[in-house]
């Protein structure tokens, strides 16, 4: 299995770390601090030395409740961040869900789009779709931000995830994207109860039958608060225990905020021959 992007073709024999790099003055977890541009792109030249094997830019806060960024602010922040980026060697992706962010973002060459509303924003499809090659993460979330805690209402979290999943990648394929440029992700912690972002854990698997590449996030993330007691500046090992047990549930790539922590813990796996071998997914 192999991701499309558009610089890479992403091998995904071994699994990927993708760093995350927030370009927005509200990001929850540096308490709130402006994160200037400059320090953004040292962030990004510091992932990359710890090993980080995609950059992910983001330049609006997601979290439940945070105000709507306008395109443009958005773009103001992200634009000489991913400038920087695309100079390091390794595939660019932005999180965005605004189609006029990922029309700029590919124009000045990002590798990928990272969209947690899998594409689901009127003229999306149409923004990624009319670019040759650019890599896709469609995510699941359920409602927006501001109410998605208040709609976990689901029958059966890893059959809905699942079929959603499913559906927007018959929607991709039918504007006309091939199947190569598309990753996966269950979002965990959008829309989801902490029992419910653990069972997608426990179940990951069933997510191997959509035949493409499960990215999954759960880098300091309020369930591992939930579980540990930790505030969000002290879930170092529950967020690298969650990476591992991903990739050992089938996850290809991980995204995190600390990629030298996780790449050391990857390392470790290997060596000690859990991670699995290329190929060892492809059915089930
Ligand atoms: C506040 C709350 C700030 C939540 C940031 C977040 C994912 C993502 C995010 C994910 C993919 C975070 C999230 N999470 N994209 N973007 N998968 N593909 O914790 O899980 O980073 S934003």
């Amino acid at each position: 299995m192999h991701w499309q992007t558009t610089r890479f073709r992403l091998e995904l024999s071994r699994p990927l770390v993708m760093g995350i790099v927030n370009v927005t003055p509200d990001s929850f977890s540096d308490g709130g601090q402006h994160v200037a541009q400059a320090d953004g792109r040292a962030h990004c030249e510091r992932l990359v030395a710890e090993g980080a094997d995609i950059l992910d830019l983001g330049g609006e806060s997601t979290r439940p409740g945070a105000p709507l960024v306008p395109a443009d602010e958005e773009w103001r922040r992200l634009q000489p961040v991913l400038a920087h980026a695309l100079t390091l060697g390794v595939p660019v992706s932005i999180d965005t869900w605004k189609p006029e962010v990922m029309q700029r973002a590919l124009a000045l060459g990002a590798d990928i789009i990272n969209d947690v509303h899998a594409l689901e924003t009127p003229g999306a499809l149409d923004a990624v779709a009319a670019h040759p090659s650019c890599g896709v993460c469609l995510m699941h979330m359920r409602g927006v931000p501001a109410d998605m805690q208040a709609r976990t209402d689901y029958r059966d979290v890893v059959d809905e995830v699942r079929d959603y999943l499913r559906g927007r990648v018959a929607a991709a394929l039918a504007a006309g994207l091939a199947g190569e440029r598309l990753a996966l992700d269950p979002g965990i912690g959008f829309g989801k109860t902490v029992e419910q972002n653990f069972e997608l854990l426990q179940r990951q698997r069933a997510f191997q039958s959509l035949g493409r590449p499960l990215l999954v996030g759960w880098s300091r993330k309020s369930s591992l608060g939930a579980l540990t007691g930790r505030p969000v500046g002290e879930r170092l090992a529950g967020s690298v225990a969650a990476a591992l047990a991903a990739v050992q549930q089938g996850a290809q790539i991980v995204r995190v905020h600390d990629v030298a922590a996780t790449v050391d813990a990857l390392k470790v796996w290997q060596a000690a021959g859990l991670v699995r071998p290329a190929g060892a997914l492809a059915d089930s």
